[in-house]
């Protein structure tokens, strides 16, 4: 991409609204804008970091066994009256009418629809288990939104749904997305601790949430601070294994963990002192077991293996990518700026040219851009005439991992020098050397 021909609208000004700082950061390097209270338009910039978040959401899903399906956002009143929700949402629901003044809704969640697909196709236990999910809009009338797209009202969401014919499988199904979402968070270049929660509006009593401590955190929470250097499942962990995916639940929920909801203040202060850690925290994902709240009403059953009709037992598991984009910034910023992960970096480079208009710098520039980019590379090419000075604040700032920095005199020597983000490291090397370095 070429910045001259790009759209990112940087602010020179700290936005006055932004309380927290990666909502500060998301508005200054023109990721997002807010089009209504609550409501953002995602920029480029933005979109990019969005959809490599989801990427690797959809690549974990996918390993785990779940399946990629799409459902609308706008939902008819019909399925919710069925499961007793319509009128237990509260508030928090947007209810509209349509031309024909029928009861419709903006989705704050599926739990209804997806049920609905499940009895229409689904009749025999040999189709189980069975996991579907999706990445899309959510709205949710909240209260109190805030620190931009943390806590908004139209969020992204991936939600999935497990469907299992007995509790203990359905028990699996969660603990195969308990260790999809360790996988996840850490590819995100996140630490996140499972925490007991409450489970609110989506129902039953066996719930966790996944959190990131943060100072910035809407979340009081309180947790062992082996949760702080514990190594999560590898690659090749195998999901179908019954034992080893328990395994890994129950080490990851053998230490106390909870958020204030769920606080117990006696098992907490059992802990050694120095074990203790109270603080904030961002939720970022949460995962229920709630059996058949759902299946019973709306009669979602199997044919068993003994010939009867059994209600399937579910759970549903949330990942929201538009919270987790400032979850990130929160976690990994300095006094410049972004300093993003490599795994969800908009660009994995910028090429600066510090003096575009030069015959041997813009040739430089073009070599590295058109090399990286057949390569498969996502580059971004400052080819503006902005001054040096505002260039370099600008790579600080939107945070790319790493700055090609190409000048008259480095080039004349056939070098250009390379800039890592997140450690100021600074090294010169041939322009093939570079090539080599980026390209692999
Ligand atoms: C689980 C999947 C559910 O809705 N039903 C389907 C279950 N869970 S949840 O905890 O209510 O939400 C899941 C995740 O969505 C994100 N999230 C939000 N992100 C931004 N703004 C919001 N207002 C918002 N509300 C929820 C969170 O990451 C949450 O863990």
């Amino acid at each position: 991409m070429r910045l001259s021909r790009y759209f990112m609208p940087i602010l020179k000004e700290n936005p006055k609204e932004a309380e927290i700082v990666s909502h500060r950061l998301m508005l200054r390097s023109g990721m997002i804008r807010q089009q209504s209270q609550g409501i953002y338009s995602w920029l480029p910039l933005g979109k990019r970091v969005l959809d490599k978040v989801n990427g690797i959401i959809r690549e974990e899903q996918n390993r785990a066994g779940a399946i990629e399906l799409s459902m609308p956002t706008l939902q008819s009143a019909e399925l919710w009256q069925e499961s007793g929700r319509y009128d237990a949402y509260g508030k928090e629901m947007l209810r509209i009418r349509d031309r024909q003044d029928r009861p419709m809704l903006y989705g704050p969640t599926n739990e209804e629809m997806v049920t609905d697909i499940f009895r229409s196709y689904v009749k025999s236990y040999k189709s189980l288990p069975l996991n579907l999910y999706h990445i899309q809009l959510k709205f949710r009338d909240e209260i109190r939104p805030r620190f931009g797209t943390m806590r908004s009202r139209e969020f992204m969401m991936k939600d999935a749904y497990s469907f299992d014919l007995t509790k203990d499988e359905a028990v699996h199904s969660y603990n195969k997305m308990f260790a999809a979402y360790l996988r996840t968070f850490d590819r995100l270049g996140l630490r996140a601790i499972p925490m007991r929660a409450d489970t609110g509006p989506i129902g039953g009593n066996h719930s966790h949430e996944f959190i990131i401590l943060a100072d910035t955190g809407e979340s009081e929470v309180f947790c062992h601070k082996s949760f702080l250097e514990r190594a999560v499942p590898p690659v090749d962990v195998n999901f179908d294994d019954v034992a080893a995916m328990q395994a890994i639940f129950d080490e990851w929920t053998a230490d106390y963990a909870a958020t204030s909801e769920m606080h117990d203040e006696a098992a907490y202060a059992a802990m050694p002192e120095d074990a203790q850690i109270s603080a904030r925290g961002i939720e970022v994902g949460h995962i229920f077991y709630f059996g058949t709240k759902y299946s019973e009403p709306m009669g979602a059953k199997v044919q068993g293996p003994d010939g009867k009709e059994h209600l399937v037992h579910m759970g549903s598991y949330g990942i929201g990518p538009t919270r987790l984009v400032p979850a990130i910034i929160e976690a990994s910023h300095d006094e410049n700026g972004i300093v993003w992960p490599e795994s969800v970096a908009p660009f994995d480079a910028v090429i600066i040219n510090m003096k575009a208009g030069d015959g041997a710098c813009d040739n430089a520039c073009e070599t590295l851009y058109t090399s990286l980019s057949k390569a498969g590379k996502d580059v971004l090419l400052d080819d503006t005439d902005d001054r040096a000075g505002t260039k370099f604040a600008m790579a600080d700032l939107i945070g790319i991992p790493y700055q090609i920095i190409v000048g008259p005199r480095s080039v004349a020597a056939g070098e250009v020098e390379v800039k890592q983000r997140k450690t100021g490291a600074r090294e010169t090397m041939t322009i093939e050397a570079a090539l080599n370095r980026f390209a692999g």
